[in-house]
């Protein structure tokens, strides 16, 4: 019942029976082990995205591990090296099944406590209902496959979709935004607010206000901020995401209880946070890599798959490659012979460049690793920042870098869901 107790019932697949899956708080340095059992009828697998972790624990089906048999089990151990707000999901068959709700926030807490009045976590899910509230049929269409993907109609936070979020003036609230969604590309405006950026996908950054006051949050990335309530008591502002041109919405609103303000003035701390123990990229000797993203319908745009588009050479028809990098297209989820695009010697600083020539736009997500983003369409980046999902709108070049520490293979993919399914997806191996 995504839009409360008189709404429809919508039948989802769930982690310990809620949507989204509980909230995992794991210690930065301390061991966690994590036991799963499949009670799907088909094969599953958990990715546990953005951890830098051992590559037999990293939940790829055929590349990292077999795939968890219905009515089997398989345990996960790894021990975090970073602080930050990640999360959990499939990683097998992941249009299905992170669509029909299998997805889950998993924190690690840093050794101190950080200085907050409160810590709060959005885990936004967005859904494609029919109006029987029944889940949408169509999953990997041919249209979502080969434009913008599954973009639903209703966006839950924490898997309901709020009227109201508390708030107290005065307080300063801790808030870690991730974005769960198959194919949603948000962008957050906090009404009478001024939100400050703290970390971004778990890596603490120079504290910042974002450009015009709007937090870009693609699929599976995730944003902390910190929010000073500096509103009126007894006032409403809203959180509104207006990315999409002309489908603007109120996701929710924030309403200040009718108390005077908590604090006299506002809080003059500097809400930054530990930087985790990341290894330092060597640019100077750096190995030169380029993967180009290809493929999708012509024209593009942020959102596409409404009337016009029939009668056009289809790519992505029946199921099959809509999307290729470097000229190979890899489709379906994970699997065993996935060969990898390129070897770097471990180690070595890697210098990647991602250079999207669709018209479309893309979150590329890097498992096993956290990348520094060095440069946009060849201008250096504002803030110093490390991230597991860089979105390229469309045409653009990223620049990035990491340190290639920690060997296996590992996957490079688009997370809108229906893009990897289709083709935007690669693996590279570090020996
Ligand atoms: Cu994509």
């Amino acid at each position: 019942m995504f839009t409360g107790a008189s709404g429809p019932l919508t039948p989802v697949w769930t982690y310990d029976g809620t949507v989204p899956g509980p909230m995992l708080r794991l210690r930065q340095g301390q061991p966690a082990r994590i036991v799963v059992e499949n009670g799907l009828n088909e094969d599953t697998t958990v990715h546990w995205h953005g951890i830098r972790l051992q590559n037999a624990m990293d939940g790829v089906p055929g590349l990292t591990q077999p795939p968890i048999k219905p009515g089997t089990d398989f345990v996960y151990e790894f021990t975090p090296p970073d602080a930050g707000t990640f999360w959990y999901h499939p990683h097998a068959n992941s249009l299905v099944q992170l669509g029909r709700g299998l997805a889950g926030a998993l924190i690690v807490e840093e050794a101190e406590p950080v200085a907050v009045d409160r810590d709060l976590l959005w885990l936004l899910q967005d859904w494609r209902l029919a109006a029987d509230g029944q889940m949408a049929p169509g999953f990997g269409s041919t249209m979502d496959a080969a434009m913008s993907g599954r973009i639903g109609n209703i966006v839950t936070i924490n898997g309901t979709v709020p009227i109201d979020q508390s708030v107290m003036a005065g307080e300063r609230i801790r808030l870690r935004l991730a974005n769960a969604s198959l194919a949603r590309i948000m962008a957050l405006r906090f009404e009478g607010h001024r939100p400050v950026v703290v970390a971004v996908d778990g890596q603490p950054c120079d504290p910042h206000e974002p450009e015009g006051g709007r937090l870009i949050l693609a699929p599976a990335m995730r944003i902390d901020i910190v929010l000073d309530m500096q509103g009126d008591p007894g006032k409403r502002y809203a959180v509104i995401d207006d990315f999409y041109d002309g489908l603007a919405y109120t996701l929710t609103t924030l309403a200040y209880d009718t108390a005077s303000s908590l604090r006299a003035h506002p809080l003059d701390v500097s809400p930054g946070l530990p930087r985790n123990p990341l290894p330092e990229p060597d640019l100077a000797k750096a190995e030169r890599q380029e993967i180009v993203l290809q493929g999708g319908m012509m024209g593009g745009g942020k959102l596409a798959g409404v009337g016009g588009m029939m009668g056009m050479a289809t790519p992505g028809m029946n199921g099959g490659a809509a999307w290729a990098i470097n000229g190979m297209s890899m489709t379906g989820d994970g699997h065993a012979g996935m060969a990898p695009q390129f070897t770097l010697p471990r180690g070595a600083t890697c210098h990647l460049t991602m250079r999207n020539e669709t018209a479309w736009w893309h979150p590329m997500h890097i498992h096993g690793f956290s990348m520094l983003v060095l440069a946009r369409n060849g201008s250096p980046v504002p803030h110093r920042q490390w991230q597991d999902t860089v979105l390229l709108a469309p045409k653009d070049t990223i620049e990035c870098a990491f340190v290639a520490d920690n060997p296996g293979d590992w996957m490079l993919h688009c997370h809108v869901a229906d893009h990897q399914m289709a083709g935007l997806m690669t693996v590279f191996r570090v020996t």
